[in-house]
């Protein structure tokens, strides 16, 4: 079974996510086991404080070495890691190739970032894998941490009812999915693709790959490459 446990000083922002739909029924379903680690229950002072202003001056706080040193070894005492990651807009970015390759492992840790960044030592010598999840900007790496697990989880065994559903996402072989209808066949003069409705199980199957190509052709040429 897989376990990620999450490092961050919101634990709340993950309790709605967590506690509905489809990561729901893989927690309670022990498909995934997940834990909140609160990184200031790991502060030294008595403020509880993660950050501080960092050397050589310039706006914003930067998280503490110290703190997630101490969290990290607690933790280690009763895990072993695959990887260590750690969110941040300057990481690698995340794919579905990637989300693959995590859903085979054991034991993650994800640490996320606050403010202007973690001390750079932490990151060269602790953490084994830095993902951001896109080319923009979070305020933290929490809503990140969301993502990541949501596309990792429901990859493993069990956790969808088709089993085949993981298999045909949009992405799982560079190819964005073809398009889907369900009842009524004619909506307001809209109707469906006749072919969907012929019962002919080849000629379905063909429509739906020209579709998918088509469609990562005109959308997302860079897939195709
Ligand atoms: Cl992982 N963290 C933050 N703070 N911003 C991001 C991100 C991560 N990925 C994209 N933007």
């Amino acid at each position: 079974m897989l376990t990620i446990d999450i490092v961050t000083i919101h634990p709340g922002l993950f309790q709605g996510v967590f506690g509905h739909s489809i990561l729901k029924r893989a927690i309670a379903s022990d498909c995934v086991k997940i834990r909140l680690i609160n990184l200031r229950d790991y502060a030294t002072d008595k403020h509880r404080s993660v950050d501080d202003y960092q050397y050589g001056g310039g706006a914003g706080m930067v998280m503490m070495i110290e703190p997630l040193v101490r969290c990290l070894e607690d933790l280690q005492k009763d895990r072993n890691y695959d990887e260590i990651i750690f969110l941040t807009p300057d990481g690698t970015l995340f794919n579905q190739h990637e989300a693959n390759s995590l859903s085979l492992k054991e034991n993650l840790l994800l640490i996320c970032g606050h403010y202007k960044g973690v001390d750079e030592r932490f990151r060269q010598h602790y953490v084994t894998r830095e993902i951001s999840i896109g080319n923009y900007v979070l305020s933290g790496g929490e809503p990140a941490a969301v993502i990541l697990c949501d596309a990792v989880i429901r990859l493993l065994p069990g956790v969808l009812n088709d089993e085949t559903s993981a298999l045909s996402d949009s992405f799982q072989d560079d190819l964005l999915s073809a398009p889907v209808y369900t009842r009524p066949a004619v909506f307001r003069g809209f109707a469906v693709p006749p072919v969907l409705l012929s019962g002919h199980e080849e000629k379905i199957a063909q429509w739906r790959h020209e579709q998918a190509l088509e469609r990562t052709r005109l959308r997302r040429p860079d897939l195709l490459k």
